[in-house]
């Protein structure tokens, strides 16, 4: 899967899920999330191996959040880094050919991710989430102008952020065509349904 092509972005972080994990990952995948993101900073080894099989089979990318090195020594499709994260052009050199995300909040981040070698940004908090502790979104002008500088440097934009099928509509209308999600899909009673009702609108 070319990255161009992803649309529903995944936060994969098992103790996140209200069902059981791997359940869930697999039943998400099915739903229709074609990017996986591996957010779990205490989980051992196994367990993202365990992830990276379960991707693999699907043949859905998977990316490392945070950890540059476990994304290079554990042979992912590549790497996410926040803005209080490994500098992104450091985490460049480290990974010359994987992907590399990096998190934005504003239009001079969005610039400086594409100047450092980005291959994607995420771009948040759109709306108040519990997820990050975040109480305030984004308005529709910056969310629109976010998307205009990243078409710019033609860096594919997933925006992130309490994103659920009520308001992903409204995004729609913003110039959004990528979203990445955690909660709206692992939180769900049924996760694969949930995946598909974002996925309706991508
Ligand atoms: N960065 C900005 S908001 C967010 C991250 C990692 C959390 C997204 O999770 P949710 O549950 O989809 O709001
Ligand atoms: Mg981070």
């Amino acid at each position: 899967m070319a990255l161009r092509d992803c649309r529903l972005y995944l936060l994969f972080t098992p103790q996140s899920c209200a069902g059981e994990p791997w359940a869930t990952l697999q039943a998400a995948i099915d739903g229709g999330v074609d990017l996986v993101q591996w957010r779990a900073p205490n989980a051992d080894l196994a367990a993202f191996h365990r992830c990276r099989g379960l991707c693999r089979a699907a043949g859905v990318p998977l990316v490392v959040n945070d950890d540059v090195m476990l994304a290079r020594r554990g042979r992912a499709d590549g790497a996410h880094v926040g803005q209080g994260d490994m500098p992104a052009d450091a985490a460049r050199r480290l990974l010359p050919d994987a992907w590399l995300g990096v998190s934005t909040h504003d239009t001079a981040q969005i610039a400086a991710a594409a100047a450092a070698g980005a291959d994607y940004v995420g771009f948040g908090p759109c709306h108040p989430t519990a997820t990050k502790g975040y109480t305030t979104g984004k308005s529709a002008a910056e969310i629109e102008a976010a998307v205009a500088a990243a078409a710019t440097h033609r860096l594919p934009l997933f925006a992130i952020g309490g994103i659920t099928p009520g308001n992903l509509p409204a995004l729609r209308l913003l110039g959004v065509d990528r979203i990445a999600v955690s909660s709206s899909i692992l939180q769900a009673d049924d996760p694969g349904r949930a995946a598909a009702g974002l996925r309706r609108w991508l």
